[in-house]
């Protein structure tokens, strides 16, 4: 499959240039170009393209929530990648989609484990403002999807994904692929697997903050291929895949989720935001506690954090080399390779 990817350029004064490539992007080591807000930062490089998404609201003076949705759905509905219902399939060849949202009030709403919705993000956001609940799963968040006339897509796979699983099958090993969401760029990679589809990502997450200075945050994904049926990740468990206080920062994670659920991944991060740490600090903290937990194991697998602070700052770190992260200010657009602990 021939996958057009926005190549960008960042420069200190915004001159963006945006040219469709079928190469990934040269992505910059430079520290990003952020100074006050509007500001949204998202995970991988499809980050790029659902920050344009988000900042079409976020350039209006639109509220950060409005941005961190309109974002991700755009990676949710993009044919050529695997968070939405193009993505890899559970083990037993279901795609099984997990999404969260976080606004400025503390209000949150989640979706897991979520069969036959384009947009699972939208789902999580109802969940937030019609129910008195945070999360729905399975059965129950279809039906209350359909209920609010979201449509039931066909159970079918995608012809990337389909090639992927039939790839896998061969072997049925589970054997995360760490950086897989990049993986044509960087990383290693299962050869079958890649061969069969350009998968760049299979989460994103979001953290944005609008002119009013308000936070809100996304985290959407099709979670790890070939899991466990009935398997959630991080990404729709509010304080691990994703955490938002208005007082002090937003943070978003991405990888191996069983990893981040343990230490709270995106609350320990807002938490160390809290008690002094810069963006970029604060995420390389909760990177090393998960060192700390994994010892010898931690080089198996990936996870990566993105943050932003009451101040618009931004930063991110990773556990491994080849995580990359998109920034959109008034100032830059910029798509930059994190900084990693193990060298
Ligand atoms: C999960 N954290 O389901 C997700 C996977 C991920 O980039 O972030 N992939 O565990």
């Amino acid at each position: 499959m021939t996958t057009r990817r926005k190549f960008l350029q960042s420069s200190a004064f915004g001159s963006v240039a945006l040219l469709f490539s079928k190469k990934l992007p040269a992505q910059t080591t430079k520290a990003p170009l952020v100074t006050g807000h509007p500001v949204v930062i998202s995970t991988w490089d499809a980050g790029v393209a659902a920050n344009e998404g988000a900042w079409e609201i976020l350039k209006k003076g639109g509220r950060a929530l409005d941005a961190v949705e309109a974002g991700v759905k755009i990676t949710e509905a993009s044919q050529s990648c695997c968070v939405g219902l193009g993505a890899n399939p559970d083990r037993d060849g279901f795609v099984t989609l997990d999404a969260c949202i976080m606004d400025e009030n503390f209000n949150c709403g989640s979706v897991a484990f979520l069969e036959r919705i384009k947009h699972p993000i939208s789902v999580a956001r109802r969940v937030m403002e019609k129910t008195p609940h945070v999360m729905l799963v399975g059965n129950g968040a279809q039906q209350f999807a359909v209920a609010e006339g979201f449509p039931l897509e066909e159970q079918k796979l995608s012809d990337d994904a389909k090639k992927a699983y039939e790839a896998w099958l061969k072997k049925s090993e589970y054997k995360p692929v760490i950086n897989i969401e990049n993986t044509k760029q960087h990383g290693p990679m299962i050869e079958e697997q890649m061969e069969a589809s350009e998968y760049n990502h299979d989460t994103i997450g979001m953290v944005a903050m609008d002119a009013m200075g308000n936070l809100s945050g996304s985290c959407t994904t099709s979670g790890m291929g070939f899991k466990m049926r009935g398997r959630l990740g991080d990404s729709p468990i509010i304080g691990a895949g994703l955490y938002v206080d208005n007082e002090v920062g937003a943070v978003a994670a991405t990888g191996q989720g069983e990893d981040v659920i343990r230490m709270s991944g995106s609350h320990t991060v807002v938490e160390f935001m809290r008690h002094g740490a810069s963006p970029e600090e604060a995420c390389k903290k909760a990177i090393e506690r998960i060192l700390k937990i994994k010892k010898e194991k931690a080089k198996d697998i990936q996870v990566a954090f993105i943050a932003i602070n009451k101040k618009g700052e931004v930063g991110a770190y990773a556990l491994q080399q080849g995580f990359s992260y998109a920034v959109k200010s008034n100032q830059a657009e910029q798509l930059i390779k994190s900084k990693y602990l193990m060298k």
